[in-house]
């Protein structure tokens, strides 16, 4: 499956029948049902269901619709050197994962990439992160079960100071979120101790496949920490992704990078096109 498959082909035998036509009300009512069950909001689904029908209910006023309020595209904000990424969000979403594949983008394009497992509470992120990162030319800095994650960060700062880019990848598995939200705080104000700038990216991963859920995760993080950008991953399963839509409107939280599978290489820039196009599917446009 490529990216998006499944959300697309959802879309596609409604929006197919509508080309070129305003849409019927049965057809209006299949648009609504169909987003609601790609993980838009109701209140969104509902919005966006009158701006089309206001602005005449063509096929082409649906992909505008769309694109106008899909978040805006956003580059990852990597010029100065070096920089620092964090990677942040709850268990399983595809920290580790995203951390290794950026890594690799980063590595190929030639930057000096430092990999910071900042994991200290699972013995096997330490392995599973640095298994991922062996066979690529970068730099890897990790720290024992248990030690402190901010101890291991500040030693990656201090000892690494050739690095282009430091890629932090952080713990979601703790006990209560605030005590995450403590343990994000400490890294923060650790790398700050090396440049007020850092850290430039603090990207919270969150799981296409879990729906309205991400949103949730998303209201509860912001409030503890300043996140700069989104990471949609598994966007090759089941995944959906319509919440991001309701994530822009009240949080304005960009979106930086798509992920669709485990390979390195699967994970590219956020556009809205991307994902408008993925949504509509190829043939809309034909
Ligand atoms: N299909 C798919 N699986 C993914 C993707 N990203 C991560 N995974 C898988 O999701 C599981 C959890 O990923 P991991 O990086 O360990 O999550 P973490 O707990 O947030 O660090 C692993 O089995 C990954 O291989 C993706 O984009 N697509
Ligand atoms: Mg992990």
């Amino acid at each position: 499956m490529g990216l998006f498959d499944s959300f697309k082909s959802l879309f596609h035998q409604t929006v197919l029948k509508m080309q070129g036509k305003a849409l019927t009300p049965q057809q209006e009512e299949e648009l609504l049902s169909t987003l609601i069950s790609s993980d838009f909001s109701l209140k969104k689904a509902q919005t966006l269901l009158e701006t089309i029908r206001e602005k005449g209910n063509s096929t082409d006023v649906v992909r505008e619709v769309l694109l106008n309020s899909a978040p805006p595209f956003e580059p990852l904000n990597d010029t100065s050197v070096p920089s620092v990424f964090f990677l942040i969000g709850v268990n399983g979403v595809g920290k580790t994962t995203t951390v290794a594949k950026l890594s690799h983008m980063y590595a190929s394009k030639g930057k000096d990439v430092v990999v910071v497992g900042a994991d200290t509470f699972r013995a096997a992120a330490q392995d599973q992160l640095s298994t991922l990162v062996q066979n690529m030319p970068v730099t890897y800095v990790g720290g024992d079960r248990g030690s402190d994650s901010a101890s291991v960060l500040y030693k990656a700062l201090s000892e690494h100071s050739h690095a282009s880019l430091f890629l932090v990848d952080t713990a979601g598995r703790i006990h209560t979120s605030k005590a995450l939200i403590d343990e994000l705080t400490k890294l923060i104000k650790v790398s700050k101790k090396f440049s007020s700038d850092y850290p430039q990216e603090i990207l919270l991963v969150l799981d296409g496949t879990q729906g309205m859920q991400g949103y949730r995760q998303a209201i509860s993080f912001v409030k503890g920490a300043p996140i700069t950008g989104l990471v949609l991953t598994k966007m090759d399963s089941t995944a959906k992704g319509g919440m991001i839509f309701s994530i822009w409107d009240e949080l304005k939280i960009p979106v930086k990078l798509l992920c669709f599978g485990q390979q390195l290489t699967d994970i590219d820039f956020y556009t809205p096109e991307k994902i408008v196009d993925a949504i509509l599917g190829d043939d809309y446009n034909a």
